[in-house]
């Protein structure tokens, strides 16, 4: 499926070489990602950026490139391998890091990383605590990053606070007409509208530090090695700005630790499995516990249920919309995966003060 645009957004960025292969990889729900392979046996990702997500792809590759820098230098002087332990972009022949083509898309490159694969579900427990560890060093390498040079790419992206508005905007709005059939979900959500702002609220009092964070660490936004099983490198880089370590443990916890796919239509097979919430609070905490303040501690179990709550509503919100912002496969998909991310959020509900025990033994075990 080598098209005329992904043949000239190659050109764009390449450096010898044509293209022997593209395969499309569909993990993701927002860009168009292709894996290029040439016919010197070179490997890249080739992206085409969602500018109706990302609005400004330039400010998009600063923070990008920023970063991407940063860690590169920190896992050079800790020994490690900063081609597989994280991603190397290239620049385009115009000097910068994406290419505009004749239709206005954005594109961006970067060095494939070879010998490893992404999971959608975890393997097995160690599959998971190794993503936390992952996700917990990425903070941590980035806690020195200076985070007032970062752009914010998605305006108010886990303001819980204006997503729910945007949710009450949409369900008014009504679009599509299919506010009526979903009153129940809608009801869900408006129950809850408490939860939404209890912890924008422990940032506005002072209580919740911001932090260099990643924002979107769905377990398939990290790749693990072939050969060994340990997770390597963490990808997706788009969200990162200044946020809160509970967004990114909660939205783990949200991917990784459901009974079920987050698309999942038999609400049987959806829960939190609590053995995956272990595994990941043992890998995260061993990795951030010292850095981590009590407050945010504390609230790690609630972090999950919010973002759980928070994706859900999002889902719910794109399906009054008319299905603009997710990637969807049939037209019941975004309400699909949002009853489903619902049942999740009930099933925490109920297994709150396990979760939180959770969360304490391992505060215990590794905090000094
Ligand atoms: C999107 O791009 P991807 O698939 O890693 C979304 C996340 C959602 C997730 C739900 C920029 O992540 O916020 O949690 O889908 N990313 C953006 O699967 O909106
Ligand atoms: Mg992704």
């Amino acid at each position: 499926m080598l098209t005329k645009e992904i043949q000239s957004a190659f050109e764009a960025f390449a450096r010898g070489g044509n293209i022997a292969s593209v395969n499309q990889i569909t993990a993701g729900l927002i860009n168009a990602t292709y894996l290029i392979e040439t016919d010197k046996s070179e490997k890249y990702i080739l992206q085409k950026i969602n500018t109706f997500v990302f609005k400004n792809p330039a400010q998009l590759m600063e923070n990008i490139v920023g970063v991407t820098k940063h860690l590169s230098e920190k896992i050079k002087s800790a020994g490690g391998d900063y081609k597989r332990e994280t991603l190397n972009f290239l620049p385009c022949q115009e000097g910068t890091y994406f290419y505009r083509d004749e239709n206005g898309g954005a594109w961006r490159m970067y060095i494939y990383v070879d010998n490893a694969l992404t999971y959608n579900k975890p393997k097995n427990s160690e599959t998971f605590r190794s993503a936390g560890k992952s996700f917990g060093r990425f903070m941590k390498l980035l806690a020195d990053y200076p985070a007032e040079t970062l752009h914010e790419t998605i305006e108010k992206f886990h303001f819980t606070p204006s997503r729910y508005e945007n949710f009450l905007k949409a369900a008014e709005k009504d679009v599509k007409g299919r506010r009526a059939e979903v009153q129940k979900e809608i009801d869900f959500v408006t129950e809850r509208e408490a939860d939404t702002h209890k912890l924008t609220d422990l940032i506005a009092e002072g209580v919740l530090p911001l932090r260099v964070t990643h924002n979107d660490t769905k377990l398939n936004n990290v790749l693990f090695d072939t050969a060994s099983d340990e997770s390597i490198c963490v990808i997706d880089l788009d969200t990162i700005m200044p946020g809160l370590s509970l967004y990114d443990f909660g939205d783990s916890i949200r991917s990784g630790a459901n009974t079920g796919a987050e698309d999942e239509s038999d609400l049987s097979k959806i829960g939190i499995d609590l053995e995956l919430f272990e595994a990941y609070a043992d890998g995260y905490l061993s990795e951030t516990a010292d850095s981590l303040t009590d407050v945010e501690i504390d609230n790690l179990a609630f972090g999950a249920k919010l973002m759980t709550f928070e994706c859900g509503m999002r889902f719910l919100t794109d399906y009054l919309d008319g299905d603009v912002y997710f990637r969807t496969t049939y037209p019941e998909h975004n309400i699909v995966r949002a009853k489903n991310q619902f049942r999740l959020v009930e099933d925490m509900e109920a297994k709150m003060d396990k979760m939180n025990g959770i969360v304490m033994k391992y505060k215990e075990k590794y905090k000094k």
